[in-house]
């Protein structure tokens, strides 16, 4: 067995990331049915280097979640060589003879792999940064990832999985046939593979990897040591970097790079430009959301020309009036596209932008299409675009301030932004009120039965029942889900006000710190801005919000209706076992009293609620568990008895 396991991974890292097979696939197949005889008939002495655990199925019930010990950044972007310019400004500021690493930017999508005494444990996804997906089961189907490594380590380890061109053109080929819908692009591609649940599904999908990071504490001592460690470890690494002393180095590569993208086996988006040195790394850390020593150059993206045949203005939840374009259909980065932003009036008039031009359109990354300039040649109307001058929503003057590019509309009671307002209070990364979407907050409105946010807490079920297409169930449901959000911990009301620049990342930090809403209120600018990520821009904007009498009359409300104002997770520290998930407790306890239980569960950073969901990441269940047990089971989340309370 030993023998044939040495040999098959020989053959398969020569085949998959050496891309160079030393011999045919019928005598690897050959040998691969020698070696499934042996384990078949000693199953207590399969190997776990073994390529069997590569194959076979699992229909997995569901991801469950993972929390990472070491959190996944995300990149600054820049777009142009000024932008990289003020990148190596900022930091040759501090460190005068920093060099930089030019890594390809893979156009997949990131992951983490765990190791432990040199096994794979744990393939996941990045999720949010701190709570990803566990997929090792699919990541095993990667034939690039090592499931042993050389040395008993205990190491995590960050890369990309990506789907290589060819295997791109193949997938959609066999979903073409199958009359199925194909990929848009190979990150969707590698996106949708990574999300099946039927495992075979990703081994026939020929996804691969490029290892750039170890995330557990390094002996490197700058980046391009750590591709090097991560190749002898026998993980694939992109080779194709480039080191680079200056920032014009760097934008030579990347022209250079322009230049041979196209013919590369694999989709890249840009270049990721590090400080070299991980001392000088450490010395810089980080933002909120990503690395103050890395920044991601994102290539110009894809042009086309099209026809405006007519110009929708919108008002958003902050008042803003926004112009879209509806277009003559175009072809755009693998999907069709009739609709282009316009950003705002003093951008149409900028461009000079007029009804039935014809225009440039670009999609960068995955942000809508915006409409990026005219085609003056092409011009038929003479007429510039009519902006409107009162809102289409509630008829009131609109304002376009002058330090300000957009046009607004500052009616308070303006139907579309109360109506936004409770749509984004209700959403799924606020008070995630299931069922609380936008047609039903549309007939709460035209019923008059909500103006503001707290009158959601004010709804009964009978006037719930009063709305078309409700009734007793429903209205009920509805009516729960919006008592059941009061338990919210407070970070989620925060994100919930739509307070701009203060989103789920800024309000976990600033409740973390302040611990109330209240006590947030009165917090002075300085106190905010002093957190570390927080900055002036969120500061400024919440003591502007905190300060006007709306606000304060709101937080009033939402006290009085018995709405959590205080921070529920303990400040259990980033890396505790179980933060940031979200636990039920069921059945009936033999050796733990249920309070015992649950302050043992949020010390370790849980936040215990009573009723499962879709949101619910685990479940422990003692004795005599009934419909929450059942309901978990249904839903595929993960069920552990008192015993593994205990044992934490
Ligand atoms: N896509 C890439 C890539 C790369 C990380 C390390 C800390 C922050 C960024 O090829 N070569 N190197 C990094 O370095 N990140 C990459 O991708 C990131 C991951 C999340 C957003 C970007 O896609």
């Amino acid at each position: 067995m030993n023998e044939l396991v040495t040999q098959l991974n020989q053959y398969a890292d020569a085949y998959y990331r050496l891309d160079s097979p030393l011999i045919s696939d019928a005598e690897y197949d050959k040998l691969y049915r020698d070696l499934v005889e042996l384990e078949t008939a000693h199953p207590d002495l399969v190997l776990p280097n073994s390529p069997s655990h590569r194959v076979g199925g699992k229909v997995l019930e569901g991801f469950s979640k993972y929390q990472h010990q070491y959190p996944l950044y995300s990149l600054q972007d820049a777009f142009s060589f000024e932008e990289l310019g003020a990148f190596d400004r900022r930091v040759r500021k501090e460190f005068p003879n920093v060099t930089y690493i030019c890594e390809l930017k893979i156009d997949g999508l990131s992951i983490s792999l765990t190791y432990e005494a040199g096994h794979l444990v744990v393939g996941a996804t990045r999720g949010d940064g701190s709570i990803g997906e566990n997929i090792t089961e699919n990541l095993k189907r990667v034939q690039d990832i090592p499931l042993t490594l050389p040395e008993p380590l205990d190491i995590t380890v960050r890369g990309e999985c990506y789907m290589p061109k060819a295997s791109f053109g193949r997938v959609n080929q066999i979903r073409q046939e199958a009359g199925e819908v194909e990929f848009a692009n190979p990150r969707n591609a590698a996106a949708g593979t990574l999300r099946q649940l039927d495992t075979r599904i990703v081994a026939k999908r020929g996804l691969a990897t490029f290892l750039y990071q170890e995330a557990s504490p390094t002996e490197a001592d700058r980046q391009s040591h750590v591709l090097e460690k991560l190749t002898k470890l026998g993980f694939v690494t992109n080779q194709d970097y480039y080191l680079a002393d200056t920032m014009e180095d760097v934008w030579q590569f990347i022209e250079d790079l322009a230049g041979r993208r196209e013919a590369l086996p694999y989709e890249i988006d840009g270049v990721v430009i590090k400080v070299n040195n991980l001392a000088i790394q450490e010395e810089l850390g980080f933002t909120v959301k990503a690395p103050r020593w890395a920044i991601a150059y994102k290539f110009p993206a894809e042009e086309k020309e099209a026809e405006i045949l007519s110009v929708d203005w919108t008002v958003g939840r902050t008042g803003v009036v926004t112009p879209t374009a509806n277009l003559t259909p175009i072809q755009l980065a693998g999907t069709t596209v009739s609709r282009a932003t316009l950003h705002n009036v003093d951008y149409i008039a900028e461009k000079d932008i007029r009804l039935h031009d014809t225009v440039i359109v670009y999609k960068a990354g995955d942000i809508i299409p915006a409409v990026l300039s005219v085609v003056a040649a092409k011009r038929k109307q003479q007429e510039p675009m009519d902006i409107p001058t009162v809102c289409p929503s509630c008829g009131s003057s609109l304002l376009h301030y002058e330090d300000e590019v957009a046009l607004r509309c500052i009616n308070p009671l303006c139907p579309a932004q109360l109506k936004s307002k409770l749509e984004h209070f209700a959403s799924r990364d606020a008070m995630n009120i299931a069922g609380l979407g936008s047609s039903i907050v549309e007939k709460l409105f035209s019923a008059n039965l909500v103006q503001d946010v707290a009158d959601i807490y004010r709804l009964s079920v009978e006037e719930l029942l009063t709305l078309e297409g409700f009734k007793e169930k429903s209205a009920t449901k509805l009516y729960q889900a919006i008592q059941a959000s009061k338990e919210n911990s407070a970070e989620r009301l925060l994100v919930g006000l739509g307070i701009r620049h203060v989103g789920s990342k800024a309000s976990k930090v600033l409740l973390e710190t302040f611990r109330t809403i209240p006590r947030l209120a009165e917090a002075s600018l300085e106190e905010i801005a002093a957190l570390d990520g927080v900055g002036t821009v969120i500061a400024q904007s919440l003591t502007t919000y905190f300060s006007s009498e709306g606000a304060k009359t709101l937080v009033a409300e939402l006290e009085a209706s018995g709405v959590t104002l205080s921070y529920l997770g303990q400040v259990a520290a980033a890396d505790a076992l179980l933060a940031g998930m979200t636990i039920v407790l069921t059945g009936k306890l033999e050796r733990l009293k249920r309070s015992e239980a649950k302050a043992k569960l949020e010390s370790l950073g849980a936040h215990v609620t009573g009723s499962v969901s879709k949101k619910t990441d685990l479940v422990v269940a003692g004795s005599d568990a009934g419909s929450k047990l059942a309901k978990a089971q249904d839903l595929g989340i993960e069920v552990r008895d008192e015993a593994w309370l205990e044992s934490l």
